[in-house]
Protein backbone atom coordinates (compact mmCIF):
# COMPACT_ATOMS: atom_id res chain seq x y z
CA UNK A 1 0.00 0.00 0.00
CA UNK A 2 0.68 3.44 -0.72
CA UNK A 3 2.67 5.82 1.97
CA UNK A 4 0.68 9.62 2.81
CA UNK A 5 4.25 11.20 1.29
CA UNK A 6 4.00 8.79 -1.87
CA UNK A 7 0.12 9.47 -2.23
CA UNK A 8 0.71 13.40 -1.78
CA UNK A 9 3.86 13.05 -4.91
CA UNK A 10 1.18 11.40 -7.00
CA UNK A 11 -1.87 13.82 -6.68
CA UNK A 12 -0.09 17.32 -6.81
CA UNK A 13 0.93 16.87 -10.38
CA UNK A 14 -2.73 16.95 -11.70
CA UNK A 15 -3.66 19.61 -9.77
CA UNK A 16 -0.37 21.88 -10.66
CA UNK A 17 -1.69 21.66 -14.50
CA UNK A 18 -5.33 21.87 -13.74
CA UNK A 19 -4.60 25.43 -12.36
CA UNK A 20 -2.07 26.22 -14.67
CA UNK A 21 -4.79 25.38 -17.42
CA UNK A 22 -7.15 27.35 -15.43
CA UNK A 23 -4.89 30.32 -15.55
CA UNK A 24 -4.18 30.19 -18.52
CA UNK A 25 -7.63 29.48 -20.27
CA UNK A 26 -9.67 31.31 -17.70
CA UNK A 27 -7.47 34.01 -15.88
CA UNK A 28 -9.94 37.06 -17.37
CA UNK A 29 -12.99 35.27 -16.70
CA UNK A 30 -15.75 36.55 -14.76
CA UNK A 31 -17.20 35.10 -11.59
CA UNK A 32 -19.07 37.85 -9.91
CA UNK A 33 -19.45 41.15 -9.04
CA UNK A 34 -18.20 43.17 -6.18
CA UNK A 35 -21.18 45.17 -4.81
CA UNK A 36 -20.61 47.99 -1.94
CA UNK A 37 -22.47 45.58 0.27
CA UNK A 38 -19.61 42.80 -0.02
CA UNK A 39 -17.29 45.01 0.83
CA UNK A 40 -18.72 46.82 4.12
CA UNK A 41 -20.46 43.83 4.99
CA UNK A 42 -17.07 41.47 6.04
CA UNK A 43 -16.50 40.03 2.13
CA UNK A 44 -19.60 37.64 2.51
CA UNK A 45 -20.29 35.75 -0.11
CA UNK A 46 -17.41 37.23 -2.33
CA UNK A 47 -15.85 34.19 -4.57
CA UNK A 48 -12.14 35.79 -3.78
CA UNK A 49 -10.17 32.52 -2.19
CA UNK A 50 -8.58 28.86 -3.72
CA UNK A 51 -9.28 26.01 -1.24
CA UNK A 52 -9.24 22.61 -2.12
CA UNK A 53 -10.42 19.95 0.32
CA UNK A 54 -14.14 21.27 1.04
CA UNK A 55 -16.86 23.15 -0.25
CA UNK A 56 -19.53 24.63 1.56
CA UNK A 57 -23.17 24.62 -0.48
CA UNK A 58 -25.50 26.54 1.87
CA UNK A 59 -28.32 23.85 1.80
CA UNK A 60 -26.23 20.76 1.91
CA UNK A 61 -23.54 21.54 3.81
CA UNK A 62 -20.16 20.79 3.75
CA UNK A 63 -18.41 18.41 1.42
CA UNK A 64 -14.57 16.81 1.51
CA UNK A 65 -13.39 16.52 -1.75
CA UNK A 66 -16.63 15.92 -2.88
CA UNK A 67 -18.28 13.36 0.30
CA UNK A 68 -20.58 14.75 1.77
CA UNK A 69 -20.62 14.33 6.16
CA UNK A 70 -22.87 10.78 5.97
CA UNK A 71 -20.83 10.15 3.06
CA UNK A 72 -17.56 10.33 5.48
CA UNK A 73 -18.88 8.46 7.63
CA UNK A 74 -19.67 5.14 5.46
CA UNK A 75 -16.22 5.16 3.69
CA UNK A 76 -13.86 6.65 6.25
CA UNK A 77 -12.14 4.21 8.39
CA UNK A 78 -12.15 4.01 12.12
CA UNK A 79 -10.06 3.33 15.33
CA UNK A 80 -9.34 -0.52 15.33
CA UNK A 81 -12.15 -1.01 17.97
CA UNK A 82 -14.42 1.58 17.16
CA UNK A 83 -17.16 2.21 14.74
CA UNK A 84 -16.71 6.17 14.14
CA UNK A 85 -14.59 7.94 11.75
CA UNK A 86 -11.89 9.27 13.04
CA UNK A 87 -9.22 12.38 12.36
CA UNK A 88 -6.76 10.46 10.86
CA UNK A 89 -8.89 9.27 7.85
CA UNK A 90 -10.20 12.63 7.37
CA UNK A 91 -6.89 13.73 6.93
CA UNK A 92 -5.63 11.37 4.58
CA UNK A 93 -8.84 12.46 2.74
CA UNK A 94 -8.49 16.19 3.21
CA UNK A 95 -4.76 15.87 1.91
CA UNK A 96 -5.39 13.69 -1.03
CA UNK A 97 -8.64 13.57 -2.06
CA UNK A 98 -8.89 10.01 -1.56
CA UNK A 99 -10.35 7.49 1.04
CA UNK A 100 -7.84 5.50 3.01
CA UNK A 101 -7.65 2.36 3.39
CA UNK A 102 -7.69 0.72 6.76
CA UNK A 103 -3.81 -0.25 7.17
CA UNK A 104 -3.03 3.26 5.37
CA UNK A 105 -4.83 4.69 8.41
CA UNK A 106 -3.23 2.75 10.66
CA UNK A 107 -0.06 3.56 9.39
CA UNK A 108 -1.13 7.34 10.29
CA UNK A 109 -2.35 7.15 13.46
CA UNK A 110 1.14 4.92 14.29
CA UNK A 111 3.34 8.16 12.83
CA UNK A 112 1.49 10.36 14.54
CA UNK A 113 1.61 8.44 18.08
CA UNK A 114 5.15 8.00 17.12
CA UNK A 115 5.32 11.93 16.97
CA UNK A 116 3.52 12.79 19.61
CA UNK A 117 5.76 14.12 22.32
CA UNK A 118 6.11 17.62 23.50
CA UNK A 119 9.59 19.21 23.78
CA UNK A 120 10.59 19.71 27.15
CA UNK A 121 10.87 23.79 26.52
CA UNK A 122 7.05 24.00 25.23
CA UNK A 123 6.38 21.63 28.57
CA UNK A 124 8.05 24.12 30.83
CA UNK A 125 6.61 26.79 29.16
CA UNK A 126 2.90 25.61 29.40
CA UNK A 127 3.45 24.56 32.81
CA UNK A 128 4.39 28.42 33.54
CA UNK A 129 1.29 29.99 32.52
CA UNK A 130 -1.13 31.27 35.27
CA UNK A 131 -4.31 28.61 35.75
CA UNK A 132 -6.63 31.88 34.98
CA UNK A 133 -5.16 32.14 31.80
CA UNK A 134 -7.85 31.05 28.63
CA UNK A 135 -7.09 27.85 27.33
CA UNK A 136 -7.21 29.04 24.16
CA UNK A 137 -4.29 31.84 24.42
CA UNK A 138 -2.10 29.16 26.17
CA UNK A 139 -3.11 26.56 22.68
CA UNK A 140 -1.83 29.28 20.69
CA UNK A 141 1.09 30.36 22.08
CA UNK A 142 1.79 26.61 23.27
CA UNK A 143 1.36 25.94 18.85
CA UNK A 144 3.76 29.06 17.75
CA UNK A 145 6.66 27.99 20.39
CA UNK A 146 6.34 24.22 18.64
CA UNK A 147 8.08 26.81 15.49
CA UNK A 148 11.33 26.33 16.96
CA UNK A 149 11.76 23.03 15.36
CA UNK A 150 9.81 23.99 11.89
CA UNK A 151 11.30 21.99 8.98
CA UNK A 152 9.78 25.05 6.61
CA UNK A 153 11.76 27.58 8.64
CA UNK A 154 15.01 25.83 8.77
CA UNK A 155 14.68 24.73 4.82
CA UNK A 156 13.84 28.51 3.74
CA UNK A 157 17.05 29.58 5.61
CA UNK A 158 19.29 27.12 4.01
CA UNK A 159 17.68 28.24 0.68
CA UNK A 160 15.56 25.69 -0.70
CA UNK A 161 13.10 25.47 -4.53
CA UNK A 162 9.83 27.14 -4.08
CA UNK A 163 8.99 23.06 -5.89
CA UNK A 164 10.06 21.93 -2.63
CA UNK A 165 8.04 23.90 -0.34
CA UNK A 166 5.11 21.69 0.06
CA UNK A 167 7.12 18.72 1.58
CA UNK A 168 8.66 20.79 4.59
CA UNK A 169 5.01 22.09 4.98
CA UNK A 170 3.50 18.91 4.91
CA UNK A 171 6.39 17.50 7.96
CA UNK A 172 5.80 20.42 10.07
CA UNK A 173 2.24 19.72 9.51
CA UNK A 174 2.04 16.18 10.41
CA UNK A 175 4.48 16.92 13.64
CA UNK A 176 2.40 19.80 14.59
CA UNK A 177 -1.25 17.95 14.70
CA UNK A 178 0.95 14.55 16.34
CA UNK A 179 1.89 17.37 19.19
CA UNK A 180 -1.60 18.52 19.55
CA UNK A 181 -3.14 15.84 21.46
CA UNK A 182 -0.18 16.06 24.27
CA UNK A 183 -0.67 20.02 24.26
CA UNK A 184 -3.90 20.04 24.74
CA UNK A 185 -4.07 17.43 27.29
CA UNK A 186 -1.64 19.48 29.41
CA UNK A 187 -3.52 22.62 29.12
CA UNK A 188 -6.29 20.84 30.72
CA UNK A 189 -4.56 19.31 33.38
CA UNK A 190 -2.65 22.26 34.25
CA UNK A 191 -5.90 24.48 34.54
CA UNK A 192 -8.50 22.14 36.05
CA UNK A 193 -6.54 19.32 37.58
CA UNK A 194 -3.06 20.40 38.78
CA UNK A 195 -1.23 18.04 40.63
CA UNK A 196 -2.48 14.97 39.21
CA UNK A 197 -0.37 13.02 36.96
CA UNK A 198 -0.53 13.25 33.15
CA UNK A 199 -0.60 10.38 30.93
CA UNK A 200 2.03 10.04 28.08
CA UNK A 201 1.36 9.15 24.47
CA UNK A 202 0.56 5.65 23.96
CA UNK A 203 2.37 4.09 20.70
CA UNK A 204 -0.35 1.85 20.01
CA UNK A 205 -3.23 4.28 20.18
CA UNK A 206 -4.81 6.72 17.24
CA UNK A 207 -4.71 10.18 17.82
CA UNK A 208 -7.73 10.60 19.48
CA UNK A 209 -7.42 7.79 21.99
CA UNK A 210 -4.36 9.32 23.23
CA UNK A 211 -6.05 12.74 23.52
CA UNK A 212 -9.09 10.82 25.30
CA UNK A 213 -6.78 9.17 27.67
CA UNK A 214 -4.02 11.79 28.19
CA UNK A 215 -7.70 13.99 29.15
CA UNK A 216 -8.30 11.10 31.98
CA UNK A 217 -11.17 9.64 29.65
CA UNK A 218 -9.39 6.83 27.90
CA UNK A 219 -11.81 4.40 30.30
CA UNK A 220 -15.12 6.56 28.34
CA UNK A 221 -15.36 4.68 25.26
CA UNK A 222 -18.26 6.04 23.86
CA UNK A 223 -16.63 9.79 25.22
CA UNK A 224 -13.11 8.94 23.03
CA UNK A 225 -16.08 7.34 20.04
CA UNK A 226 -17.28 11.04 20.49
CA UNK A 227 -14.13 13.01 20.17
CA UNK A 228 -13.04 11.04 17.09
CA UNK A 229 -16.31 11.94 15.10
CA UNK A 230 -16.20 15.28 16.55
CA UNK A 231 -12.76 16.41 15.96
CA UNK A 232 -13.16 14.47 12.22
CA UNK A 233 -16.39 16.54 11.19
CA UNK A 234 -14.79 19.92 12.62
CA UNK A 235 -11.26 18.84 10.50
CA UNK A 236 -12.56 21.85 8.12
CA UNK A 237 -15.25 24.01 6.84
CA UNK A 238 -14.08 25.53 3.82
CA UNK A 239 -11.83 28.36 3.91
CA UNK A 240 -13.72 32.01 4.71
CA UNK A 241 -14.21 31.15 7.97
CA UNK A 242 -12.08 33.04 10.17
CA UNK A 243 -9.69 30.57 11.18
CA UNK A 244 -9.13 29.08 8.07
CA UNK A 245 -8.68 32.13 6.14
CA UNK A 246 -6.51 33.18 9.25
CA UNK A 247 -4.14 30.00 8.61
CA UNK A 248 -4.41 30.69 4.76
CA UNK A 249 -3.42 34.55 4.92
CA UNK A 250 -0.59 34.16 7.13
CA UNK A 251 0.77 30.98 5.52
CA UNK A 252 0.98 33.12 2.08
CA UNK A 253 3.59 35.47 3.53
CA UNK A 254 5.64 31.66 4.09
CA UNK A 255 5.44 31.64 7.80
CA UNK A 256 5.53 28.24 9.13
CA UNK A 257 2.72 26.17 9.65
CA UNK A 258 3.24 26.42 13.46
CA UNK A 259 2.89 30.03 13.77
CA UNK A 260 -0.25 30.07 10.57
CA UNK A 261 -1.82 27.72 12.23
CA UNK A 262 -1.31 29.57 16.14
CA UNK A 263 -2.68 32.40 14.17
CA UNK A 264 -5.64 30.83 13.10
CA UNK A 265 -6.65 29.55 17.08
CA UNK A 266 -6.63 32.94 17.96
CA UNK A 267 -9.60 33.36 15.22
CA UNK A 268 -11.67 30.43 16.51
CA UNK A 269 -10.80 32.06 20.17
CA UNK A 270 -13.73 34.95 19.28
CA UNK A 271 -17.33 33.95 20.70
CA UNK A 272 -18.85 34.53 17.13
CA UNK A 273 -16.43 31.43 15.67
CA UNK A 274 -15.14 28.91 18.35
CA UNK A 275 -16.56 30.28 21.28
CA UNK A 276 -19.79 29.68 20.71
CA UNK A 277 -19.64 26.03 21.90
CA UNK A 278 -18.87 27.25 25.57
CA UNK A 279 -21.70 30.32 24.71
CA UNK A 280 -24.49 27.76 23.60
CA UNK A 281 -23.78 25.07 27.09
CA UNK A 282 -23.88 28.57 29.48
CA UNK A 283 -26.95 29.82 28.21
CA UNK A 284 -28.48 26.40 28.05
CA UNK A 285 -27.80 25.82 31.36
CA UNK A 286 -29.38 29.10 32.18
CA UNK A 287 -32.45 28.00 30.90
CA UNK A 288 -32.33 24.71 32.69
CA UNK A 289 -31.73 26.56 35.85
CA UNK A 290 -34.52 29.30 35.01
CA UNK A 291 -36.96 26.77 33.95
CA UNK A 292 -36.66 24.10 35.81
CA UNK A 293 -37.06 20.39 35.64
CA UNK A 294 -40.27 20.05 34.07
CA UNK A 295 -39.71 22.54 30.86
CA UNK A 296 -42.78 23.12 28.14
CA UNK A 297 -42.17 24.09 24.61
CA UNK A 298 -44.26 27.77 25.35
CA UNK A 299 -40.98 27.79 28.47
CA UNK A 300 -38.50 27.91 25.73
CA UNK A 301 -39.94 29.91 23.59
CA UNK A 302 -40.67 32.45 25.98
CA UNK A 303 -36.91 32.42 27.38
CA UNK A 304 -35.54 32.52 23.31
CA UNK A 305 -37.79 35.36 22.79
CA UNK A 306 -36.45 37.08 26.82
CA UNK A 307 -32.35 36.19 25.26
CA UNK A 308 -33.31 38.00 21.58
CA UNK A 309 -35.18 40.82 23.08
CA UNK A 310 -31.86 41.96 25.55
CA UNK A 311 -30.21 41.57 22.46
CA UNK A 312 -28.05 39.09 22.32
CA UNK A 313 -27.81 36.38 19.85
CA UNK A 314 -29.35 32.54 20.18
CA UNK A 315 -25.76 30.77 20.55
CA UNK A 316 -25.81 27.97 18.07
CA UNK A 317 -27.95 29.35 15.72
CA UNK A 318 -27.34 31.02 12.61
CA UNK A 319 -24.48 30.70 10.35
CA UNK A 320 -22.41 32.98 8.02
CA UNK A 321 -22.93 30.66 4.62
CA UNK A 322 -25.42 27.57 5.80
CA UNK A 323 -29.43 28.40 4.89
CA UNK A 324 -30.48 25.38 6.52
CA UNK A 325 -29.66 22.93 9.78
CA UNK A 326 -26.12 22.09 9.97
CA UNK A 327 -25.25 18.17 8.73
CA UNK A 328 -22.58 18.55 11.34
CA UNK A 329 -25.01 18.77 13.77
CA UNK A 330 -27.68 16.34 12.69
CA UNK A 331 -24.41 13.91 12.36
CA UNK A 332 -23.77 14.84 16.50
CA UNK A 333 -27.52 14.09 17.03
CA UNK A 334 -27.43 10.67 15.61
CA UNK A 335 -24.84 9.83 17.58
CA UNK A 336 -26.55 10.88 20.69
CA UNK A 337 -29.71 9.34 19.79
CA UNK A 338 -28.21 5.61 19.34
CA UNK A 339 -26.57 5.73 22.56
CA UNK A 340 -29.48 5.17 25.44
CA UNK A 341 -27.48 7.22 28.25
CA UNK A 342 -27.06 10.24 25.78
CA UNK A 343 -30.87 10.22 24.75
CA UNK A 344 -31.85 10.45 28.51
CA UNK A 345 -29.69 12.93 29.43
CA UNK A 346 -31.62 16.06 30.40
CA UNK A 347 -29.15 18.41 28.84
CA UNK A 348 -29.14 16.64 25.78
CA UNK A 349 -33.21 16.50 25.74
CA UNK A 350 -32.96 20.11 26.07
CA UNK A 351 -30.78 20.91 23.41
CA UNK A 352 -33.23 18.53 21.21
CA UNK A 353 -36.60 20.39 22.70
CA UNK A 354 -34.96 24.11 21.81
CA UNK A 355 -34.50 22.47 18.19
CA UNK A 356 -38.02 22.12 17.97
CA UNK A 357 -38.66 25.76 18.92
CA UNK A 358 -36.22 27.92 18.47
CA UNK A 359 -36.24 27.76 13.73
CA UNK A 360 -39.70 29.19 14.67
CA UNK A 361 -38.89 31.89 17.08
CA UNK A 362 -35.87 33.32 14.70
CA UNK A 363 -38.06 33.47 11.59
CA UNK A 364 -40.97 35.40 13.42
CA UNK A 365 -37.54 37.48 14.77
CA UNK A 366 -36.39 38.26 11.43
CA UNK A 367 -32.82 39.21 12.01
CA UNK A 368 -31.00 36.27 11.28
CA UNK A 369 -30.41 34.61 7.22
CA UNK A 370 -30.34 30.88 9.06
CA UNK A 371 -32.92 30.20 11.52
CA UNK A 372 -31.19 26.56 11.63
CA UNK A 373 -29.01 25.56 14.19
CA UNK A 374 -25.51 25.14 13.70
CA UNK A 375 -22.95 22.47 15.22
CA UNK A 376 -22.50 24.20 18.25
CA UNK A 377 -25.76 24.14 19.28
CA UNK A 378 -25.15 20.37 20.73
CA UNK A 379 -21.45 19.93 20.64
CA UNK A 380 -20.78 20.85 24.04
CA UNK A 381 -23.46 18.92 25.68
CA UNK A 382 -22.19 15.12 25.52
CA UNK A 383 -18.56 16.72 26.71
CA UNK A 384 -20.98 18.18 29.64
CA UNK A 385 -22.97 14.74 30.04
CA UNK A 386 -20.00 12.63 30.46
CA UNK A 387 -18.54 14.95 32.85
CA UNK A 388 -16.16 17.56 31.23
CA UNK A 389 -17.65 20.50 31.96
CA UNK A 390 -15.26 23.01 31.62
CA UNK A 391 -16.28 25.21 29.01
CA UNK A 392 -14.02 27.12 28.55
CA UNK A 393 -12.07 23.94 27.54
CA UNK A 394 -14.74 23.25 24.45
CA UNK A 395 -12.96 25.42 22.12
CA UNK A 396 -9.47 23.79 22.44
CA UNK A 397 -11.02 20.95 21.25
CA UNK A 398 -12.20 22.25 18.35
CA UNK A 399 -8.75 23.87 17.88
CA UNK A 400 -7.37 20.41 17.98
CA UNK A 401 -9.95 19.48 15.08
CA UNK A 402 -9.48 22.79 12.81
CA UNK A 403 -5.59 21.87 12.09
CA UNK A 404 -6.37 18.91 9.98
CA UNK A 405 -8.11 21.69 7.60
CA UNK A 406 -6.37 24.62 7.71
CA UNK A 407 -2.98 22.73 7.63
CA UNK A 408 -4.13 20.68 4.44
CA UNK A 409 -4.61 23.64 2.79
CA UNK A 410 -1.34 25.46 3.50
CA UNK A 411 0.23 22.20 2.08
CA UNK A 412 -1.56 22.45 -1.23
CA UNK A 413 -1.05 26.69 -1.24
CA UNK A 414 2.86 25.43 -1.44
CA UNK A 415 1.88 22.90 -4.25
CA UNK A 416 0.22 25.19 -5.89
CA UNK A 417 2.92 28.16 -5.63
CA UNK A 418 -0.33 30.05 -4.72
CA UNK A 419 0.79 33.90 -3.75
CA UNK A 420 1.10 36.26 -1.25
CA UNK A 421 -2.82 37.41 0.11
CA UNK A 422 -3.65 40.91 -0.74
CA UNK A 423 -6.14 42.37 -1.42
CA UNK A 424 -7.53 45.97 -2.43
CA UNK A 425 -8.89 47.99 0.74
CA UNK A 426 -10.36 51.31 0.18
CA UNK A 427 -11.49 54.39 2.27
CA UNK A 428 -15.63 55.32 2.57
CA UNK A 429 -13.89 58.41 0.35
CA UNK A 430 -12.25 56.64 -1.99
CA UNK A 431 -15.51 54.06 -2.51
CA UNK A 432 -17.50 56.97 -2.80
CA UNK A 433 -15.07 58.21 -5.69
CA UNK A 434 -15.31 55.33 -7.54
CA UNK A 435 -19.58 55.16 -6.92
CA UNK A 436 -19.85 58.68 -8.69
CA UNK A 437 -17.28 57.56 -11.80
N1 LIG B 1 -29.60 35.04 17.21
C1 LIG B 1 -30.04 36.31 17.06
N2 LIG B 1 -29.71 37.10 16.04
C2 LIG B 1 -28.94 36.56 15.09
C3 LIG B 1 -28.48 35.24 15.16
C4 LIG B 1 -28.83 34.46 16.28
N3 LIG B 1 -28.40 33.22 16.44
N4 LIG B 1 -27.72 34.99 14.08
C5 LIG B 1 -27.69 36.14 13.35
N5 LIG B 1 -28.42 37.07 13.98
C6 LIG B 1 -28.58 38.47 13.58
C7 LIG B 1 -27.21 39.09 13.42
O1 LIG B 1 -26.68 39.51 14.68
C8 LIG B 1 -27.48 40.21 12.47
O2 LIG B 1 -28.06 41.27 13.21
P1 LIG B 1 -27.69 42.82 12.92
O3 LIG B 1 -28.19 43.05 11.54
O4 LIG B 1 -28.42 43.56 13.98
O5 LIG B 1 -26.19 42.92 13.03
C9 LIG B 1 -28.56 39.63 11.56
O6 LIG B 1 -29.12 38.54 12.29
C10 LIG B 1 -28.02 39.10 10.23
O7 LIG B 1 -26.98 38.18 10.49
P2 LIG B 1 -26.67 36.96 9.47
O8 LIG B 1 -26.29 37.57 8.17
O9 LIG B 1 -27.79 35.99 9.48
O10 LIG B 1 -25.45 36.25 10.18
P3 LIG B 1 -23.89 36.60 10.06
O11 LIG B 1 -23.36 35.92 8.84
O12 LIG B 1 -23.64 38.05 10.21
O13 LIG B 1 -23.33 35.89 11.36
C11 LIG B 1 -23.11 34.18 12.97
C12 LIG B 1 -23.24 34.49 11.48
C13 LIG B 1 -22.83 32.69 13.12
C14 LIG B 1 -21.94 34.96 13.57
C15 LIG B 1 -24.43 34.55 13.67
O14 LIG B 1 -25.49 33.79 13.16
C16 LIG B 1 -24.39 34.42 15.19
O15 LIG B 1 -23.97 35.34 15.88
N6 LIG B 1 -24.81 33.21 15.73
C17 LIG B 1 -24.72 32.96 17.15
C18 LIG B 1 -23.30 32.59 17.51
C19 LIG B 1 -22.90 31.25 16.94
O16 LIG B 1 -23.63 30.28 17.05
N7 LIG B 1 -21.72 31.16 16.32
C20 LIG B 1 -21.22 29.88 15.82
C21 LIG B 1 -20.86 29.85 14.39
C22 LIG B 1 -20.31 28.47 14.11
F1 LIG B 1 -20.70 28.01 12.95
C23 LIG B 1 -18.82 28.47 14.31
O17 LIG B 1 -18.09 29.22 13.71
N8 LIG B 1 -18.37 27.64 15.19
Amino acid sequence: TKSLRETMKEVIPPKQEQLKKLKVEHGQTVVGDVKVDNIIGGMRGLKAMLWEASVLDPIEGIRFHGLSIPDCQKVLPAAPAGKEMIPESMLWLLLTGQVPTAEQTKELSRELAEKGDLPKFVEDLVDSFPRSLHPMTQLGMGVAALNHDSQFQAAYEKGIKKSEYWTHTLEDSINLIARLPALAARIYRNVYKPGTELAGVQKDLDLVGNYSNMLGYGHNETLTEYLRLYIALHGDHEGGNASAHTAHLVGSTLSDPYLSYSAALFALAGPLHGLANQEVLRWQLAMQKELGDKISQEDIKAYLWKTLNSGQVVPGYGHGVLRNPDPRFIALQEFCDSRSDLKSSPIIDLVNKTFQVAPNVLKEHGKTKNPYPNVDATSGCVLYHYGLTEFKYYTVIFGVSRALGCLTQLVWARALGLPLERPKSLSMDALTKIIKQ
